[in-house]
């Protein structure tokens, strides 16, 4: 009797359990926060083509609008898809979904350490929210290491475009053998005595070096022709409204900056020796109309230590990739002024911009409102900036600073200054 009982109990809970379990299963897709948590993501840090971020909810009222960015080399004509340059050009307001119009062959790139992730994530975040969400361009991340999977899986997941990874070769990230070492080591030793900011750094050196002369024939940017320098930390405070990349193409632009202020001089005092040099040298190299005002004083014979600040940089590869500049880089690697001083990048690039390029193939952006500390370029005027949706304080505009160059930018190029400049002068 009782063990007759005992099976009725038995039937009892196992037909309450298959009901349970019925029940489970059949509600569970209805609990939308579970679903794809728990998905397994294991191809993250490859160079999945991910579907462009659907459009927001003004879809419908644009229904031709792409889901996906046209890809670099789609047969469309820039003429077509006139780019909104100003708010009374039509599409200025069309700041959701996925632009169309042609797009350029052009990466974001940026070096960075795995330690630097979440100061790049943080700058990737700003990058896409303010421009690249709506245009999906690549990003190709460098670095002396490997990457590590965090850095990789949190950078792709933050990136609408494609991301790649790639490992410098040590031959760009060591000393070359016409170096004395012992001769550099003095050299770092002096300098950390005398307080010069990275002065005693061997790391530093090889990466305003990388900088310099490398980073745009690394096997994965050999497949641009445009880049955009992202370190981290940085912050973009207004929104974009077109492309910068076509902007530089179509004006046949080679190099841009939004900043620029003058150089240490305790880390570059013979670089100016190097440059001219090599202006004697090459003479074939030295730009007709090129940018001599802007980097001297004297017509050539000293260096007034203006540069652009290289943290930002959009640029053409093919110009880095040249003869002329490829020439001058290996010039000044002989002399060995990244190991002997401390010579930094920015003021490697400007004054072969300075130099090589033709005045007009230079750009100032006024329109992208930047951050790298210690300075911001904010646009000066406050009519722009609101068009813009701008966050940043007008107050900490470098531009028209003492310590700034782009005032003599302007003035060698014979450009106006933007309404308001003269009030931002302290
Ligand atoms: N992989 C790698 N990247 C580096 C190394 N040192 C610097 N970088 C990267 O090179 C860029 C410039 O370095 P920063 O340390 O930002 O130098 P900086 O901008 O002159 O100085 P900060 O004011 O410190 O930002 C950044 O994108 C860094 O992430 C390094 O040793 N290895
Ligand atoms: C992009 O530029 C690179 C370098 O010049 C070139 O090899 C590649 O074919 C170009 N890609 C397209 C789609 O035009
Ligand atoms: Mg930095």
């Amino acid at each position: 009797m009782a063990a007759g009982s005992a099976r009725y109990v038995r039937y009892i809970l196992f037909a309450f359990f298959v009901l349970a379990v019925f029940y489970f299963v059949s509600s569970s897709d209805n609990i939308e926060p579970f679903k794809g948590q728990f998905k397994p993501n294991g191809a993250h840090h490859e160079t999945p083509s991910k579907p462009a971020p659907a459009s927001t909810h003004d879809s419908a009222a644009t229904p031709e609008k792409p889901k996906q960015a046209p890809k670099v080399g789609a047969d469309l004509n820039p003429a077509d898809f006139p780019m909104a340059m100003t708010p009374n050009d039509p599409g200025w307001n069309d700041l959701a979904g996925i632009k169309d119009g042609p797009r350029v062959n052009a990466t974001f790139v940026t070096l960075a350490r795995n330690s630097d992730i979440w100061d790049i994530a943080k700058s990737i975040r700003q990058v896409e929210d303010r421009f690249n969400r709506r245009y999906n361009y690549d990003w190709v991340f460098l670095n002396d290491k490997p990457f590590d999977a965090t850095f990789k899986k949190v950078t792709t997941s933050l990136c609408s475009g494609k991301t790649h990874y790639g490992e410098i070769p040590r031959e760009h990230w060591s000393f070359p053998e016409h170096i004395d070492q012992n001769k550099a080591k003095k050299v770092r030793e002096d300098m950390a005595q005398r307080k010069i900011i990275y002065g005693d750094s061997i790391s530093y050196r090889h990466m305003c070096r990388f900088e310099s002369g490398f980073f745009f024939r690394q096997p994965l940017m050999m497949n641009y022709e445009y880049y955009w320098r992202v370190e981290p930390s940085i912050e973009l405070y207004c929104d974009i409204h077109y492309d910068p990349f076509r902007f530089m193409k179509e004006n046949n632009k080679k190099y841009s900056f939004v900043l620029s202020l003058y150089e240490y001089i305790e880390t570059i005092p013979t670089l100016w020796d190097s440059v001219k040099k090599f202006m004697k040298n090459h003479p074939e190299h030295i730009a007709e109309g090129n940018s001599m005002g802007f980097l001297s004083d004297d017509g050539g014979d000293s260096y007034n230590k203006c540069h652009f600040w290289s943290n930002f940089e959009i640029g053409s590869l093919e110009w880095l990739r040249s003869k002329a500049y490829t020439d001058y880089f290996e010039a000044l690697d002989q002399d060995g002024g990244f190991f002997y001083e401390r010579w930094g990048d920015a003021p490697v690039h400007s004054i072969a911009a300075g130099l090589m390029l033709k005045k007009e193939e230079l750009h100032f952006f006024n329109d992208i409102a930047y951050f790298h500390v210690p300075f911001t370029h904010c646009p000066t005027g406050e009519k722009t900036r609101q068009q813009l949706k701008c966050h940043c304080n007008p107050k900490e505009n470098f531009d028209w600073k003492g310590y700034s160059c782009t005032s003599r930018f302007f003035e060698v190029n014979g450009l106006e200054k933007p309404e308001g400049w003269e009030n931002q002068q302290d």
